[in-house]
Parts: C-alpha cells; sequence; structure tokens
C-alpha cells in the first residue's frame, strides 16, 4: 500500500470543492488516513514547493499557496500516489481531460485547484512536513476487501 499527499488548493476551498475532490478519492477506494485544515505559513510553503524555487512562477506560487486555508490529507491505496495523480489530471488543467478533477474545474495553471504527491520520495517527504506520526491513523474497513484483493 502506498500513501501520498493531497491538497484542496486555496481555490478549491474557496469555490466550495472540498467535499467534491474529497468524494473521487473516496469513491475510487482509497482509504483516508490523515486530514486538517490549517493556512499554510510561507515556510511550509518554501519546503513544500521547494523543488521550484528560482522558476519564475515560484514568487506567484508561494502567494497562492499562502492565500488562504487549505485541506491537507493522506490518502492511502494500492498505486496511491499514481493513480490520485490520474484522478487529478494534468499541471496544466488545459492539458487535463474531463473527468479529472483539473479537467473539470480549472481552466489556469496557476488555480488548478488540488495537488497530489508525484513519486514515492515526494509523498514520504510531504506527508511529513504536515502530519506528526500520530496523528495519521492505521485502520482497515469492512469495505477492504471488497477493493483491494491482495493477490
Ligand atoms: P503538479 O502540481 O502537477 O505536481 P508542479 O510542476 O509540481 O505540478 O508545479 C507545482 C505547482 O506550481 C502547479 O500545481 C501549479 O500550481 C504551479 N505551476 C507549475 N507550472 C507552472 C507554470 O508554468 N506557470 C505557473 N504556475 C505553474
Ligand atoms: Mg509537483
Amino acid at each position: 500500500m502506498e500513501r501520498t499527499l493531497v491538497l484542496v488548493k486555496p481555490d478549491g476551498v474557496q469555490r466550495g470543492l472540498i467535499g467534491e475532490i474529497i468524494i473521487r478519492l473516496e469513491r475510487r477506494g482509497f482509504r483516508l488516513v490523515g486530514m486538517k485544515f490549517l493556512q499554510m505559513s510561507e515556510g511550509l510553503a518554501q519546503k513544500h514547493y521547494g523543488e521550484h524555487e528560482g522558476k519564475d512562477f515560484y514568487p506567484g506560487l508561494i502567494a497562492y499557496i499562502t492565500s488562504g486555508p487549505v485541506v491537507a490529507m493522506v490518502w492511502e491505496g494500492d498505486q496511491a500516489i499514481s493513480l490520485v495523480r490520474k484522478i487529478m489530471g494534468e499541471t496544466k488543467p488545459s492539458a487535463s481531460p474531463p473527468g479529472s478533477i483539473r479537467g473539470d474545474f480549472a481552466i489556469d495553471v496557476r488555480r488548478n485547484i488540488v495537488h497530489g504527491s508525484a513519486k514515492e520520495s515526494d509523498a514520504d517527504r510531504e506527508i511529513n512536513l504536515f502530519f506528526r506520526p500520530d496523528e495519521l491513523v492505521n485502520w482497515s474497513r469492512d469495505v477492504d476487501r471488497w477493493v483491494f484483493s491482495g493477490e
């Protein structure tokens, strides 16, 4: 099983899309293991987006992600990292197919609603930025055997 960090970014929160995003991840079969509502500090934003430091869009990205509250979540399941990225769509909403979150709800790359970790090392690092280990819940659902074959 993999774990991935998902953020409903400030535009997603402002536009009332928190539930819309949760429902898509929940219905796919992923399991929620952590969730908090917070406004990201400049320091947290810089750590989270450190890989983009120096790029032309970086100052705007930091201003955007700290501009209002976000929902930070950890979701778990087989192939959670890559499949959550598929549910989100491409970085550019204009390249995201209808049916994906960005393809359904966004137009501008600077206002693209959601974040999902890109790879395992990013997921581990990002989860640790937002959550202490004791804030993540290890649990199983009665329905898990209907979602995960275990084979
Ligand atoms: P991702 O969110 O799909 O992983 P990244 O390349 O990691 O995309 O970029 C992080 C965020 O920075 C994007 O989600 C988007 O908000 C913003 N961003 C990425 N590329 C551009 C760009 O070319 N112009 C403006 N903003 C960008
Ligand atoms: Mg990224």
